[in-house]
């Protein structure tokens, strides 16, 4: 029988290097020989949740099938990495409470940081109200009030933050 694993967390906003700090963590645990999985919201928007859009109820239905997959995941054993906005506190508290072992990481730059950032161009056409309901523009994010971890993306660098990670989760 294998010991549950940890569910790791990502909340913030688009851009803000959610899927970087993922990435770079979900690499590190592989070469590390640690059974790892990553549910990026940009590949569950394609699969598993095709078809949602960014209403509140869709962005809930969203958190909660990764949710419901991370949890059948870290059931076996395996560390699951998590990375999608989940811009809602009450329905982020609600999953993460669901898992035994969980870490909830705020990946933060302020938003003239992200929209200055604009990796894919999508928070100029938000700006110009050419995406509506867009997180930090026209549509909320609230932020965590108590992480486990607060990255502070804009002040340091992924490797500080994957070191940051790893101590976290016992990894160092
Ligand atoms: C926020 C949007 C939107 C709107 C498209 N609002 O940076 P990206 O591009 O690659 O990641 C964002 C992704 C958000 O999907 P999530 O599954 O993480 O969101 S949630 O947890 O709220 O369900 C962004 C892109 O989709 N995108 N339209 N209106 N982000």
């Amino acid at each position: 029988q294998v010991g549950t694993g940890q569910v790791v967390w990502f909340t913030g906003l688009s851009g803000a290097g959610k899927s970087t700090l993922a990435g770079a963590l979900h690499a590190e645990l592989q070469a590390r020989g640690v059974a790892a999985e990553l549910l990026d919201g940009d590949a569950v928007r394609e699969n598993l949740s095709r078809g949602l859009g960014f209403s509140r109820e869709d962005r809930d239905t969203n958190v909660r099938r990764i949710g419901f997959v991370a949890g059948l995941l870290a059931k076996h054993g395996v560390t699951v990495l998590v990375s999608a906005i989940s811009p809602y506190a009450d329905t982020r508290r609600e999953v993460l409470a669901s898992f035994p072992r969980a870490l909830e990481v705020f990946v933060d730059a302020p938003l003239d940081v992200v929209t200055q950032r604009d990796v894919k161009g999508l928070y100029l056409k938000a700006i110009a109200g050419e995406i509506a309901h867009f997180t930090g523009v026209s549509d909320p994010y609230e932020a965590p009030e108590n992480p486990d971890l607060h990255l502070r993306t804009d002040r340091i660098s992924v490797r500080q933050g994957l070191d940051e990670l790893l101590r976290a989760l016992g990894e160092a």
